[in-house]
Parts: C-alpha cells; structure tokens; sequence
C-alpha cells in the first residue's frame, strides 16, 4: 500500500552540485541591492533554492541519455515523434504542437480561441495564462469554490470549480466563452488538486454550452496522486489518463511535471484547432517539429513524462513536500492546508498580522527569510497579483503566500529540515519585519522585475532618527 510506506526517493544520487554558503552580512547586502525582491538574486548568492519547481529539476539517468540521442534536424527530428508519442501514449491527445516552455502553449491558445470581449472562466488566475488571455482581448473571470481562497480550510479538492459560478457565467455570456480552463493542480491556490468527480461535472456544464475545456496540464500527474489517495485507488497513469479524456486540449510547461529543464507544449484532440497552432508556431516559436526546443530538450521531456506518472515517484515526491509542510504545521506556522503537491506555501497575512497588505507582507516575508538563511523563496501574493489593466489598480488578493516551492529529486531530507529551522526562527523573530514600498514595476508580470524598498518602522515614541531608519528584516 503507498500510503503505508516512507517517502524515501527511489533513486540514488550519482552527480552533485556544490551550493554555497553565505554570512548574514553577506545576505543583507545581497538582498538589497536586490530589492528585496528574490527574483533579483544572483543563484551563486543562494544556500537552498525553494524560488520554483520549474525547470529546476534533476534529469535522471535515462533524460541524460537521452539527450545523447537527441536528433538535431531542424525539420522532422526524430526526437520530436518520440514526444509527439509520449504525449499521445500518456496523455492522449491527438495532435501535439511544441512549444519553448508553458506560456509559448499559452500564447498560442490564446490568440487562436478568444475574440475581443470574451470571458474565460477558470479555477483561480495563473499569472501567465491570464495575461494571455488579457493580451488576446480576453477577459479571465475565477470560478474556483471559495474554500481556495482560505488557507487553513482543509477541504481535500480546494482546486475546484464552484459549478454554480461557472454555469452563470456561461448562461449569461452566450457565445462569449471560448473555452473553460482548469488548472490541475492550482499553482495559486497552493499546488491544490482538483477531483475527478468536480472535473466530470465541468465536463458535462461545458458540453451543455458547447464550449471547449482546456486543461492546464503542467502538474496533472500531482494532481492524479491526490485523487489516488483522496478519491480513487488507482495507477497515477491511469487517471492523468482520464483527466485528459475529459478534456479537449491541454497547455503544458514540460518544466514542471515532465522533469525537464526547459519545453513545453500544446495538445489538442480538434484538427482545425491543430492546424491554426501549428501556423501559429511557426512565427512565435519556431518549426512545428521543434517548437523552440532542441531535439535533446524533447528527448528529455519524452523520456521525462513517463517518469512522472510512476507511482513511486509521485510518492516520494509529494511525500518530500508533505514532510516539509508537516514540520512547519506541527509548530503551529501559518501554511496553507492541506499541503500542496509542489510546495508548501506559508500564511503572509497570519504570519506578519502587522503588515498590512499594501506593504506586501509576502515579499517582505521572502526577503527576510533569505536574510535569515540563505533560503530563496517566492512571493504569491498582491505584487504577483499585478493591477488591473483597465483601471491600473492593484488587485488585491486574499491569499498573501510565500511558497517555497520544492524542486523535483533535487534537495535531500536534510535540506528541508535546514529551511524549516530557518522558517522557525523567523516566525520567531516575526514582529521584527516591517514591510515594504515599490520603487520601480515594470508594466507586465511585475513581481519578475520589480524593486522595493523597507517603509520606515513606527515606533511609539520615534526619535527622529529612528523615524526615518528602516525596518531591520530581522
Ligand atoms: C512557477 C512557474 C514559473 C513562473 C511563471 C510565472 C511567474 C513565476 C514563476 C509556471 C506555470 C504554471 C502553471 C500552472 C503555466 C505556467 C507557465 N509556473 N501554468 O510555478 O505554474 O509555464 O513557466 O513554462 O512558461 O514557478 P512556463
């Protein structure tokens, strides 16, 4: 029985990576001149890396060969029809049309389906699939059940569509909706699966209404270990398997699930859908057997997608996070619950109760666990939220997380004890961390490349001086 059994990797190591250790003069400074923005460190100034699970992944022995093998003709690679295949065989889509990594999928998808003025619901915003769909004259409305949006709320399925919600928004909008898009499982939620029951019922809304549901597929197979353990007892393969049929297309960032460094791609079952993608790669990506990746990039995703929907993978996979998610819930640290597939994702607002949001809680959050540590985290809260791009106002979102998001067959048992030490010491020292002001944001998907800066500290009775210091991030 999985369940019974220890996480452990099924695997040994056979190459490593020397990480380096750093002083905390040394971090303050690095942070700092940074922005205090986490996307703006140097990887060389990093201890643990926990920023993302994308494209940070230990390829295994059989990616690296391979990579050997990979067939570099620009046209009709050989290493194309072995993804083409794995795709097929896995997923089962018909037609597959490659892309550099997940927001090329996206790009594409979007500009084919949605007309000016149209509605696409979805559960819960990703950053770059909605600036897609904004940039393609679309409009993304959330229909995920409100549970997501609350983070010690325990419901097993919080990735989830509020039926309700998405039937009137297709009532009201006829012809005005495109597609449905559901993510499995919900980055922004958490790493939250979706069920398969929930899925089914989607499927049977959107057929009612004629519209098309396109998955977002980049971790289908986390998603399927929760239906595994929460839903049904079956082979992960097995039930990607079936989230897939019940779908009509799928957008995919091979740097996640697919335990590549870098690719992506666009899967669909319509011809005519197929047809216009494959024109449309040709001018933002590259050949349509290529796609912007080189032949060994879709050799290691070929070789990769089969690895992923292994059960004993998946297994010490989440169990990996779930041991981290644990540590830091059995010490009472704020985190969403349940724990996620690729992360844990620690509680801003509950954790900084002090800062309010329009001091980016998160971020000041991620800058002072770094300082403490070494520690890179990411923050998902009101700077990756954005503005909204009619009235320019920020969109304020309930959920002020830091993820610390675990790369896939990368850190050891040891490395999540060390970040969870550090996150305990923080929280500890938490009413020491003020918050923080934007200097500089650029216009799109800001919280890449935005700057801040700490707001000074309100004391009870400030000296001048003090007045004007800045918050110590502990
Ligand atoms: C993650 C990423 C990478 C990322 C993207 C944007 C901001 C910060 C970090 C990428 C995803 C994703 C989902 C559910 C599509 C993409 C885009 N996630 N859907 O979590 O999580 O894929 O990065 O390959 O273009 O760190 P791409």
């Amino acid at each position: 029985m999985p369940t019974k059994r220890s996480w452990a990797e099924p695997y040994k190591i056979k190459m490593v990576e020397p990480v380096r250790m750093t002083t905390r003069e040394y971090r303050e400074r690095a942070i700092e001149e940074a922005g205090y923005n986490t996307f703006l460190l140097r990887s060389d100034d990093v201890y643990i890396d926990l920023l993302t699970d994308s494209g940070t992944n230990a390829m295994s022995d059989r990616q690296w060969a391979g990579m050997m093998l990979g067939d570099e003709a620009y046209a009709g690679s050989r290493s194309f029809y072995h993804l083409e295949a794995a795709v097929q065989r896995v997923y089962g889509y018909k037609y597959v049309i490659p892309t550099h990594q997940g927001r090329g999928a996206e790009h594409i998808i979007s500009k084919i389906l949605i007309q000016p003025g149209d509605v696409m619901p979805g559960n819960m915003y990703f950053t770059t699939t909605r600036l897609h769909q904004e940039l393609a004259g679309g409009r993304f409305v959330d229909v995920i059940i409100p549970e997501a949006h609350e983070p010690a709320n325990e419901h097993p399925f919080k990735g989830n569509v509020d039926l309700q919600k998405l039937e009137d928004v297709l009532r009201k909008n006829p012809k005005h909706v495109p597609y449905v898009s559901m993510a499995a499982t919900v980055n922004m939620a958490g790493g939250q699966p979706i069920s398969i029951e929930n899925l089914r019922a989607v499927r049977d809304l959107t057929r009612r209404y004629n519209v098309l549901l396109i998955l977002d597929a980049t971790r289908v197979a986390e998603n399927a270990y929760f239906n595994q353990q929460r839903e049904c007892d079956r082979p992960i393969a097995a039930i990607v398997r079936e989230i897939c049929s019940l779908t009509d297309g799928c957008t995919m960032s091979a740097k996640k699930d697919p335990l590549a460094n870098i690719g992506g791609f666009l899967a669909v079952n319509d011809q005519d859908i197929a047809e216009k993608a494959r024109n449309m790669v040709v001018i933002y990506e590259g050949l349509h057997t290529y796609g912007g990746m080189s032949g060994r990039d879709m050799e290691a995703v070929a070789v990769g997608i089969d690895e992923s929907v292994q059960d004993d993978h998946m297994h010490a996979r989440v169990g990996q996070v779930h041991y981290l998610g644990e540590k830091l819930h059995g010490w009472g640290i704020p985190i969403v619950l349940p724990v996620g597939g690729h992360g844990v994702f620690l509680d801003a607002r509950a954790f900084l109760p002090h800062v309010p949001q329009e001091q980016y809680p998160a971020q000041s959050l991620a800058a002072a666990i770094y300082t403490d540590s070494g520690v890179r985290t990411m923050e998902r809260g009101i700077v990756s939220a954005g503005r909204d791009p009619e009235t320019g106002e920020e969109h304020k979102p309930r959920l002020e997380l830091v993820r610390l998001a675990i790369p896939r067959r990368v850190y050891t048992q040891a490395h999540m004890d060390v970040t969870a030490d550090s996150i305990l010491s923080v929280y500890e020292g938490r009413e020491r961390i003020g918050g923080l002001r934007i200097t500089y944001e650029p216009k799109y998907l800001r919280f890449f490349q935005a700057r801040l800066t700490p707001v000074p500290v309100e004391l009870k009775h400030p000296s001048k001086e003090e007045q004007l210091a800045p918050v110590r991030l502990i």
